[in-house]
């Protein structure tokens, strides 16, 4: 699973991505070649299984990042490098979307402008996309006097005048067979996305944060610099820093999450003397699919999975007395994994 950090330049898109990932990588620079890296999935959560377990190693989730080059506006006055920069962004599977509200002495913030910008940037190159597809699809018809599926045309139009408005196709009600339809086409305007508002060290003021809310995205807001700082802190400097700032974890932790859970993404966990480890399901998976993640022989041999919600277990203090609580549960096939189970598979192959 990737995710895609992109927005204007200067925005503090490295900055985030290097407190993310940890890869150090330079800032204040244009660059035309995107970054990417794995970072890990913070999980407080696994922290209290590990607290509680004392396994002799921890293994948190991960996703990777793909640092995209910035861009500036295209049309009038800009330079139309947006759509170029923004094909690194076609192949990701959510994308997280920087926006200045910090001053960065050279240009006073405007983050709703920004938004504003970015919105009709993504909806350009989308709609440079459609184009072409409605344009080939006329020369199909006129060539051979048909066209390979009815549905194309009518959705493409559909999206044409959309994205012609400058709004996301993801505020479209697409049926099953549209989303199979248009899932080769891998338009940025489809994909979840999360706003970053970012900050200086006094936080983001509260009506910018409302505005960004009201596109009715996810939004998080932080001050990347702190967070790269923090991430090169150690674990003791960075717990007594954070306890300094009245907060318990830092922002970045919180922005990871919110992007793992837009992208449909839930972790469950396993847990033992060995390891404590999150591992990855989609929204929805099957106790089965669940076991495949750890490996194919637990899923072709999947006989039941011993389970037990977070909450329960941590109320109860260990698995000993969650069993004598009746909170560990034998569930079968057909039991939806949900986010914070924490599972142990009984399989035979
Ligand atoms: N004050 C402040 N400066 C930041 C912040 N994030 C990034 N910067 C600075 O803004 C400049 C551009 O940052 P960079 O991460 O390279 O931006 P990018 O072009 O979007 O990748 C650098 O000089 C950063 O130190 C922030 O949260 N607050
Ligand atoms: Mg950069």
């Amino acid at each position: 699973m990737e995710i895609g950090i992109l927005g204007l330049k200067f925005t503090g898109k490295t900055t985030l991505y290097n407190a993310i990932t940890g890869a150090g990588a330079a800032t204040g620079q244009g660059g035309v070649d995107p970054n990417r890296a794995v970072g890990q999935v913070p999980d407080p959560r696994l922290d209290l299984l590990t607290a509680m377990f004392k396994p002799k190693r921890q293994i948190n989730a991960s996703i990777e990042w793909v640092d995209v080059p910035g861009f500036e506006p295209s049309g009038e006055g800009g330079v139309g490098d947006a759509t170029k920069f923004l094909e690194h962004a076609r192949r990701v599977d959510a994308l997280a979307q920087v926006v200045r509200c910090f001053d960065n002495g050279v240009a006073t913030p405007d983050p709703k402008g920004e938004m504003e910008t970015v919105a009709l940037e993504l909806a350009l190159a989308d709609l440079q996309i459609v184009e072409n597809r409605i344009e080939r699809m006329n020369k199909d018809k006129a060539r051979m006097g048909k066209i390979d599926n009815p549905l194309e045309p009518p959705l493409f139009e559909r999206f044409r005048e959309t994205l012609e408005e400058g709004t996301a196709l993801r505020t479209l009600t697409l049926n099953k067979d549209e989303i199979k339809l248009v899932s080769g086409f891998s338009f940025l305007t489809l994909k979840p996305m999360i706003l970053v508002l970012n900050g200086d060290e006094h936080g983001v003021a509260p009506e910018t944060v409302e505005a960004a809310r009201a596109l009715g995205a996810e939004v998080v807001d932080m001050c990347a610099k702190v967070e790269e700082e923090l991430g090169e802190l150690s674990e003791e400097e960075r717990a007594e820093f954070l306890a300094d700032l009245g907060i318990d974890e830092p922002a970045a932790h919180r922005m990871v999450r919110a992007s793992y859970h837009a992208l449909g993404l839930r972790s469950f966990f396993t847990v033992g003397e060995d390891e404590c480890r999150a591992w990855t399901v989609r929204a929805g998976a099957l106790a089965p699919e669940a076991a495949g993640v750890i490996h194919s022989d637990l899923q072709r041999g999947f006989i039941r999975a011993e389970t037990v919600a977070y909450d329960a277990l941590m109320a109860a203090g260990s698995m000993a007395e969650a069993k004598k609580a009746n909170s560990v549960r034998l569930e079968g096939k057909a039991y939806e994994v949900q986010d914070g189970d924490i599972l142990n598979i009984r399989f035979s192959v």
